[in-house]
Formats: structure tokens, C-alpha cells, sequence
């Protein structure tokens, strides 16, 4: 009776069809483009629209387009000073709720066509989309499914519209690589002139099952974000702050577009049954879109270092918004905090203390030198150790330099095989014999806890709970730079 947690976890979470020598991959693991987005850690969102112009956050879709002209608009500016933020990926909101569009769309008079900006001419979709090619930067949009200026919205008639946009969006400006579906939704807007609420049922109202074969059909590689994935979800909060423990795993039934737990988001599913990655969304000024009332009201860059911490250090994807002024420029400021936000990260991580140090484990699988403790510490994302195949247990040690402090703990688990651990803590050896420095739940692609400064001359990693062989891919300690300064 003892082991029968262990076989109903077996049974529950790995892969049939591994020989006994071959590592189990769980049952929910990542799909590829999955791996190669959570890679990236921070993505940036363009929040530049109508709204910059009226000042407002939600517009109500009455707005003229002769209000629209950024007279100085230049995206490469958006990609230059995204990439010197260690940004790997931008969203741009191509339609806002308030309808207007970014591209002259063939399907609508409410766009970019009938602005004053280049005469009618522009395109800044396009912009967009080739200074990111330029730079290379991926491209993702935000096509709001909420439309307040259409005179159809909550009949098929605005579907019909909506599948139009997104096809003409994903077909005429090369790789698009995440399409970025957004919860809000019904309310009182203009309609066309009706002026009225209207609402709609947002579990049946969107075909997104529809919806998502659009895209994947004409972007294969391209990621779907929504409060329910199908590859990537909303954290439940505004903040950019992922749960402490964070599991990549959701079961996709209990969530809808517009309706689900924020909390049961906020910390995923142990049981999940789909893997949806965790993205946290926050802006680096209190709005979405510019306000001029803002201008000194951006995230500091050691603000915005603790919310890596909380997003990426959590196992989740950082999505940070930087909203472009009337210029249509990003504001000096905002541009400074972020790639100060990137150098004290760059510096923080720079010399991990046990880079190439000697590693022991309580067991290795199948006593094999492909799951060597050491691949934790070779700083090769793909190599990693695992424990031998009937342990759900481990203790991992390694000898340090006892004379060097440090106060960040990375660990990472090869998430291609699952998310795996429970429950870890760290034990430090110094003077006063074994402390407990540090613990957690869920570790996944990237698990970042903060301590205050330590010394000791030996580390142990306790993995006290898997839900199948314990793997670890990266361990690493670090002293925090200036202006990483939360503990
Ligand atoms: C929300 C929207 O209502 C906000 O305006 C903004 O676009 C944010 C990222 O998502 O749901």
C-alpha cells in the first residue's frame, strides 16, 4: 500500500511507451514552439492606438480618424530600444476595443485610411512588422475581439468581420508570432451609432475554436495567448506577478475567454491536463496607453528587475507594455529604465558561483554520465541530470567558494520532460552548521528565489517531492548587482 501514491502518480503523469532505460516524459509537456517562446523570458507589449490621442484608456468608438497623426512615428525606434531591453518579441495593438485600426483594413472605414497620418497612406501594421523583421525582433498583434465602433458587434455579422481582419492580418505581413486575444468584452460603446450596451455570452459568442485554425493555418508557428491559451495565458493580474508556486500545466475546461479563476490562473493546475504557459502582463506606467500626466510616473528599472523576479523567476513569461507618446515615439524615460533594467539583470547573472563545480546526488539515472549531476552546473541549457528512475527524491550537493557572498538561487528544470517538482528547499553548511536558506514549490523552466547575502563552503538542493523522476537542467548562485535590491 505504500508505494501506491508513486503508482498512481506514474500512472497519472508519465508517458506510456519509454523503455525502462529512457527518462519518462510526463504526459503534459511543451510543444516546441512552447520551449522556444518560454525561452525568450521577456516579450514587449505596443499599447499605441487611438486612445494616445484622446487621452483615455477604453474608447467608446465614436472617435473621428481625422484625430489620429503621430507626426514623428518611427517603429524602429519601438524595436532598437527593445532589443537594448533584452526584448525578444513585441505585440502591437493593431485594434484597440474602440475599433480603430492600425492597417488600412478593407473591411472597415474606421482605420489609419482615414487619418490625417501620411495622408491616408500609412500602414503602421506594416512599419511594425518589417522594423521588427529588420532587427530581428518576432512580431505578435492584438486584434481586440471587443469592437465598440461596429454596428454588428454581438451579431454573426461582426464575426464575419472579425475573421476577415484577423485573416488579412495574418496574411499580409510575413511572420506573425504570437496573436494576443483579449478578455474584455460587452459593455455600452457606439455601435455604429446605436449608442447602446450590449452584451454577449462570452463562452459561446466567439468561435474560437474557428478562430485558432485561422491562425495556426495561416501562421503555423505563431502562439495563441488568451485567458485559456491554447499556448499561452493570462497570470489573472495586471501586475506582471506570476504565483509563487506556478505550474505550466491547465486543465482547459475550467477556463473560458473572459471568464476564468484569476487566482486558479495565477498558479496553474498540478493536475492540468494541457500545457499553457504563463505570460505576466504589466505596463511600465500606470496606463496602457500614453498619458502626458504620466510622463513621471514610469517603473523604475529595479522595479522592473523585481517583476522579473516575480514573472520569469516564477516560471512564467514577462510581458512588459511601453506606450509610444502622440510622437509616436517612445518616451525618453521609458526607453532609460528599461535598458538599465536589462544591464543590472546582464550584471546580476554574469558569474554564477558554481559554474563548472563538481556535483553529487543521492542518484543518477541508470548510473549514467548522460544524467551527470555536473550537467547542472556545464551551463548547457539541454544537458541536465536526473535522479534514478524510481526516486520521486534527492539531495544534490556542491563544495563553494566560502568566501563569496551570494543572494539569488537559480534552478531550472528541463521542462521538455514535464514539470516534475513539488517541493525543494536548499541547505547552506557554514560556521554554524546546516541552515535552511530557501524553499519552494514548483521550480519549472526558471524557479529565481532572492535571500539576503550568505556565505557557507557547501550548498545541498533537497528535491523533497516529484511527480516523477526529479530532473534538474541549471543551478546557479549569484551576488545581485546595484539596483537589484529586493530581498
Ligand atoms: C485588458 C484591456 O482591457 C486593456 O485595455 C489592455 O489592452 C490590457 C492589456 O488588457 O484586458
Amino acid at each position: 500500500m505504500k508505494y501506491l501514491p508513486a503508482i498512481l502518480a506514474l500512472l497519472l503523469f508519465s508517458h506510456a511507451g519509454y523503455s525502462q532505460s529512457d527518462i519518462q516524459p510526463n504526459k503534459v509537456v511543451p510543444s516546441q514552439k512552447q520551449l522556444n517562446y518560454q525561452s525568450m523570458e521577456v516579450v514587449g507589449f505596443i499599447h499605441f492606438n487611438m486612445n494616445t490621442f484622446t487621452d483615455k484608456e477604453w474608447g467608446y468608438g465614436d472617435e473621428s480618424p481625422a484625430l489620429f497623426d503621430p507626426k514623428k512615428l518611427d517603429a524602429e525606434q519601438w524595436v532598437k530600444a527593445a532589443k537594448d531591453a533584452g526584448i525578444k518579441e513585441l505585440i502591437l495593438t493593431a485594434k484597440h476595443h474602440d475599433g480603430f485600426c492600425l492597417w488600412p483594413s478593407a473591411y472597415t472605414e474606421h482605420s489609419i485610411k482615414n487619418s490625417p497620418y501620411k495622408n491616408g497612406k500609412g500602414d503602421i501594421v506594416k512599419e511594425f512588422t518589417e522594423a521588427c523583421a529588420k532587427y530581428g525582433i518576432k512580431a505578435g498583434l492584438y486584434l481586440s475581439p471587443w469592437d465598440r465602433n461596429h454596428a454588428g458587434y454581438s451579431t454573426p455579422a461582426y464575426l464575419t468581420y472579425y475573421k476577415n481582419q484577423l485573416r488579412e492580418l495574418l496574411s499580409n505581413y510575413g511572420k506573425i508570432s504570437e496573436v494576443w486575444f483579449d478578455g474584455a468584452n460587452g459593455g455600452d460603446g457606439y455601435y455604429g451609432g446605436a449608442k447602446e450596451i450590449r452584451k454577449i455570452d462570452k463562452k459561446s459568442y466567439y468561435p474560437w475554436k474557428e478562430i485558432q485554425e485561422i491562425v495556426y493555418r495561416l501562421q503555423p508557428e505563431a502562439l495563441i495567448f488568451s485567458d485559456a491559451g491554447p499556448d499561452i495565458h493570462w497570470i489573472g493580474n495586471e501586475r506582471g506577478i506570476a504565483g509563487e508556486t506556478c505550474w505550466s500545466m491547465l486543465d482547459r475546461t475550467q477556463v473560458a475567454v473572459g471568464d476564468a479563476d484569476s487566482d486558479y490562473l495565477n498558479r496553474g493546475d498540478y493536475y492540468g491536463t494541457s500545457w499553457v504557459i504563463g505570460q505576466c502582463d504589466v505596463s511600465i506606467r500606470p496606463g496602457w496607453f500614453y498619458h502626458a500626466k504620466e510622463d513621471d510616473n514610469f517603473k523604475t528599472p529595479s522595479q522592473l528587475v523585481d517583476l522579473y523576479y516575480k514573472s520569469v523567476g516564477r516560471n512564467a513569461v514577462f510581458l512588459l507594455n511601453i506606450p509610444p507618446n502622440r510622437d509616436g515615439l517612445f518616451a525618453e524615460k521609458d526607453v532609460a529604465s528599461m535598458k538599465n533594467f536589462r544591464e543590472i539583470l546582464d550584471k546580476t547573472f554574469k558569474d554564477n558561483l558554481v559554474a563548472n563545480a563538481k556535483v553529487t546526488a543521492t542518484s543518477v539515472f541508470s548510473n549514467s554520465g548522460k544524467f551527470s549531476p555536473g550537467n547542472m552546473t556545464d551551463g548547457n541549457p539541454e544537458s541536465y541530470w536526473a535522479a534514478a528512475g524510481d526516486k520521486r527524491q534527492a539531495s544534490l550537493e556542491i563544495a563553494i567558494d566560502s568566501t563569496k557572498k551570494f543572494d539569488r538561487i537559480l534552478l531550472q528544470e528541463p521542462v521538455r520532460l514535464g514539470q516534475r517538482i513539488a517541493s525543494f528547499d536548499l541547505q547552506l553548511l557554514h560556521a554554524g552548521g546546516w541552515q535552511t536558506i530557501a524553499s519552494g514549490t514548483s521550480i519549472g523552466f526558471k524557479r529565481l528565489l532572492r535571500i539576503t547575502p550568505i556565505a557557507g563552503s557547501k550548498i545541498r538542493i533537497n528535491i523533497r517531492e516529484a511527480n516523477n523522476t526529479p530532473a534538474l537542467s541549471n543551478f546557479g548562485l549569484f551576488k545581485a548587482a546595484g539596483g537589484d535590491n529586493v530581498y
